[in-house]
């Protein structure tokens, strides 16, 4: 079993796979399907892999075994009764990026905070097309109110503002990748990193702003300085997965310890210390709005969880 590949790219039943730096077409073995209980047990991009049948005049495999991963990013999907799909494995970085126009969203930009917390993976917030914003510190402000302390990269494709900083972070065998709606410059971005126009890119609608969904499937690419980064297709919608929600809120966490009572709800017990702090202005409105949201979100999973047992 010493035949280690990592996976590139899935379309259907066939991955491709990065094998000592040639690329395989791979299918998973038999005995891996029998084995495999749900989506989240089949390879992702992202995944180390045990190969076997490596044939390199036909420069095909196929995959016997899954190694352990180190973490994964992953949301709830849409439609489904909240089944994972897995979005990537063995991630360092999260950049989550988000343009200054109607894309801009908080609470959006707390469930990608949530999803790479709980995973131990670094969430970065990439500010992307800078040179169409004048309010800049506007944002960033707003950003480091949804999680304080949080790295904040600008980045224009125009003038290439961002690109080193993002090149400092991306040292030999670091992973990363690149989140965030359809339409806010990902690949543009990842083509600059790559220094070559690898991957498509096309322009936004001009009546919303909104992307065309250019990018149609997950990619890993590695960079000539030998750093991992994934492209993703933008996405539409966003739902939590697992309990980190809590981590996200580490302001809200602090304040419940005070609250009177050891299971308050901080809905409507006396004694709570996190509507006082609302009531007081201490605590912004539309940040409790959104934990008590996604508290519920995650209530309902566990539940779902639970009930299906
Ligand atoms: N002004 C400006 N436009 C940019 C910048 N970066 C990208 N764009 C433009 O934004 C549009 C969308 O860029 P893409 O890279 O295709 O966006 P994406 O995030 O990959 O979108 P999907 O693949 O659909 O998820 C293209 O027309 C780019 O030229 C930037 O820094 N400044
Ligand atoms: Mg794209
Ligand atoms: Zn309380």
């Amino acid at each position: 079993m010493n035949h280690i590949g990592r996976i590139t790219s899935q379309h259907h039943t066939i991955y491709e796979v990065d094998y000592e730096g040639i690329m395989l077409e791979a299918k998973i073995s038999g005995s891996f399907r029998y084995r495999a209980k749900n989506n989240t047990e089949y390879p992702a991009v992202g995944d180390y892999v045990y190969l076997e049948q490596v044939n390199h005049e036909l420069g095909t495999a196929i995959i016997k075994e899954l190694k352990q991963r180190r973490n994964v990013l992953k949301r709830t999907e849409a439609g489904t009764r909240g089944e994972s799909q897995i979005i990537a494995a063995n991630i360092d970085y999260s950049f989550i990026c988000t343009s200054c126009n109607q894309d801009f969203n908080e609470r959006r930009l707390e469930r990608y905070f949530a999803m790479a917390i709980g995973e131990k993976i670094e969430p970065i917030v990439v500010l992307t097309k800078s040179d169409l914003c004048n309010n800049l510190e506007h944002f960033k402000a707003r950003i480091q109110s949804c999680m304080q302390g949080i790295t904040i990269i600008e980045s224009s494709s125009f003038d290439k503002t961002g690109i080193k900083q993002l090149k400092e972070l991306l040292k030999e065998n670091i992973t990363a990748v690149f989140t965030g709606s359809s339409g806010i410059g990902k690949s543009t971005l990842i083509n600059q990193l790559m220094g070559e126009e690898v991957l498509a890119t096309s322009d936004i609608r001009k009546e919303d702003a909104k992307g065309r969904h250019t990018t149609t499937y997950r990619q890993l690419l590695k960079l000539p300085e030998g750093a991992y980064i994934i492209d993703t297709p933008g996405m539409r919608e966003l739902a939590l997965d697992d309990s980190s929600v809590d981590d996200t809120f580490l302001d809200i966490i602090e304040l419940s310890s005070n609250c009177k009572f050891g299971n308050c709800s901080h809905t409507k017990e006396p004694g709570c210390k996190v509507l006082l702090a609302l009531k007081s202005g201490m605590l912004e409105d539309k940040r409790y709005k959104s934990y008590c949201k996604l508290k519920k979100e995650e209530t309902n999973r566990k539940g779902r969880k639970f009930a299906r047992h």
